[in-house]
């Protein structure tokens, strides 16, 4: 459906990419009563006129007044690329064709440094609440494919995406996942899996693992970066192991936390290079590095990266930051500098700040001197549909107004960082931010100086706030600790149902916390869940819900509330993924005409016309709108 949407974008104008793309894709095609559906649908947009919108975290209206326009790209010659041909062929043809282990290599014996993208997943979950929806990835995907045919991968699926489209956007992340692959057949596709999370925030039996990754694999999926965030190997080598099995690239990624450059701290040189070691013999065809708050200073990145280089000249390295404290350019280009064979960026609209760092940004830095298998322009082309995007989703924006080396000390990742602050500006608490940043340092050291990112992340900053809503020092913590009631999340952490820290957990705080609660784990939580049966969920999930695939069982074992929600949401509204983001934002307003498809030749023309008064015995409203030229009545619940 989301491509039939397209159809009515004035980029796709010859249909016969679509028509050869509908025809091998009917699964994307399903059909349900029209009449139902547009039913539906005005029944959404009522809902909104009524009541507003009410999806989570949303502050006021998009600011982008004008439908979103997809730009032309220019060749060397300046003549208009045609993006409905075939894209030039990529890295994904590298890997099609000669495999995982061929793919790494070649990607190891590249003369230069690779860029990832990751616009479609980290720039937007660490800038926009990770609210961009398919509609908007969808509608740039042919552009992307051919302004970026020359990148190592984008990241696009995976980290708290898969939630967020559930939860928040009412979309199917698989759907997503099926409907970029088809739109980008030359760009390797990664991911991010938090190891013996999935895309969860805690351990699943691992089987529901394997599971997951297997359809992620399946879907569309070319390269997993794996995770975890104690850089517990125990942990991570239950995703590397899913990995494997599924035939995917495994990118096994160390989390780089505090400063590897000042001396006495507990993350040092040999710590980093004793995982690698351990990472190595677990077998990975690429090291990720992951600096999930930006904390990686240009002379760390060099030290580190060329440590590693000189101890495996043959390792693919993966590095990954974000510009928090504003230095990720200059830690980008010393990586590559250093033997990185691939760095992150965000196209330029989409970087800085909590995301990753410039893609234009780090092409200048490296100038002449480092070849990054992009075209500059094309890529500043690209670029403007983001700047609209930006506009669009400013509802979801945190209020980041420039870089924070403050950084170096509360060490918040990049994600969190822009999260927290939300939170803290919607409950008109901003003057308390600098006191949870400051909290935030406190619980961290509390719990024993972690690798901080999700889950960890959350513990800490649950713990932060904690102590900043009930007033308390890390004096206070230590010295109350038995008879305080502790966020669940803090618990579960020393329970050790998170994994195992390095350096072990701090006691006497461990035992005060826990008192007679909670269990103490030695080993890794997972080898206490007994595995799923994934015959009968399938059988039950039918049953509840008719129809079901492997992807629905693998979305209900990650999140089973949010999938049950999501389900229910598409009953009563249908698709919601058909609509234009401002549409399904904002109320409609009274003339406005929306133009939605939601099938093959089935274009709705929505016009709302008026709203009825309030009933005052039912409490409902009438919403007339025109549906292609009939009058349509649909009666809500006015929650005012
Ligand atoms: C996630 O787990 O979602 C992350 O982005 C971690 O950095
Ligand atoms: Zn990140």
């Amino acid at each position: 459906p989301f491509l039939l949407t397209l159809l009515t974008n004035p980029v796709f104008i010859d249909g016969s990419y679509w028509t050869t793309f509908i025809d091998d894709t009917p699964e994307l095609f399903k059909m349900v009563s029209s009449q139902n559906r547009a039913q539906k649908l005005l029944h959404y947009l009522a809902d909104l006129v009524v009541n507003g919108s009410s999806i989570k975290g949303q502050m006021g209206l998009p600011k982008l007044h004008t439908p979103p326009t997809v730009p032309a790209l220019h060749d060397a010659q300046g003549q208009v690329i045609d993006v409905l041909a075939p894209p030039p062929a990529g890295w994904r043809q590298v890997l099609l064709e000669q495999g995982p282990e061929a793919f790494a290599k070649a990607v190891r014996q590249y003369k230069g440094t690779l860029l990832m993208d990751t616009t479609w997943r980290d720039a937007h979950q660490s800038l926009l609440a990770t609210r961009v929806r398919t509609y908007d990835l969808a509608a740039i995907a042919p552009t992307t494919a051919h302004a970026l045919s020359g990148a190592f991968a984008l990241e696009c699926w995976g980290g708290a995406t898969f939630d967020v489209a559930m939860r928040f956007l009412h979309e199917d992340p698989w759907e997503r996942l099926r409907l970029l692959r088809k739109l980008v057949p030359n760009i390797p596709f990664q991911m991010l899996l938090r190891g013996a999370n999935g895309v969860a925030y805690s351990s699943l039996p691992d089987n529901a693992i394997d599971h997951f990754v297997k359809q992620a694999q399946e879907n569309g999926v070319d390269i997993f970066r794996v995770f975890d965030a104690l850089n517990d190997l125990e942990q991570l080598k239950v995703g590397v192991d899913a990995v494997k099995k599924a035939g995917g690239v495994v990118e096994a990624t160390i989390c780089y936390s505090g400063d590897m450059l000042q001396p006495g701290k507990k993350y040092n040189l040999d710590y980093y290079l004793e995982i690698t070691d351990r990472v190595v013999a677990m077998g990975t065809h690429i090291l990720g590095i992951k600096d999930m708050a930006g904390l990686l200073k240009p002379s760390a990145a060099k030290l580190l990266i060329g440590s590693i280089r000189a101890k495996y000249p043959d390792l693919p390295i993966h590095v990954h930051t974000h510009d928090s404290a504003g230095t990720a350019v200059a830690s980008m280009a010393a990586a590559s500098i250093a033997g990185a064979d691939v760095v992150d960026v965000a196209t330029n609209s989409m970087s800085g700040m909590t995301s990753q760092p410039s893609l234009n940004a780090l092409l200048a830095s490296l100038d002449g001197e480092i070849d990054t298998n992009v075209d500059v322009s094309l890529v500043r082309e690209l670029d403007a549909y983001w700047a609209q995007m930006r506009l669009l989703y400013s509802c979801f924006e945190a209020d980041i107004k420039g870089p924070d080396p403050e950084v170096y000390q509360h060490e918040i990742p990049g994600g969190q960082l822009t999260n927290l602050l939300f939170q803290a500006q919607q409950l008109g608490l901003g003057e308390k931010w600098a006191e949870t940043k400051k909290a935030y340092r406190e619980a961290n050291y509390l719990l024993g100086d972690l690798v901080k990112v999700t889950p960890t992340s959350k513990v800490v900053g649950d713990l932060a706030q904690f102590m900043v809503s009930n007033k308390l020092t890390s004096d206070d913590v230590k010295r109350l600790a038995s008879s305080l009631d502790f966020p669940d999340s803090v618990m579960d952490f020393f329970e050790g149902l998170i994994g195992q820290p390095y350096g072990g957990f701090p006691e006497p705080l461990r035992s005060d916390v826990l008192r007679n609660k909670r269990r103490k784990l030695t080993t890794r939580p997972g080898l206490e869940l007994a595995p799923f049966d994934l015959t009968q969920i399938k059988e039950e999930l039918q049953d509840r819900f008719g129809d079901i695939d492997e992807c629905d069982v693998a979305s209900y074992n990650m999140y089973p509330k949010v999938y049950e929600d999501f389900r229910k949401i598409r009953e009563l509204y249908g698709d919601l993924s058909v609509l234009p983001t401002k549409n399904f934002l904002s109320p409609p307003t009274v003339g406005e005409e929306i133009v939605v498809t939601i099938e093959q030749g089935k274009t709705l023309i929505i016009k709302p016309q008026a709203i009825g008064e309030l009933n005052k015995e039912t409490g409902h409203r009438e919403v007339y709108f025109d549906l292609n030229g009939e009058l349509r009545k649909v009666s809500v619940l006015d929650k005012s």
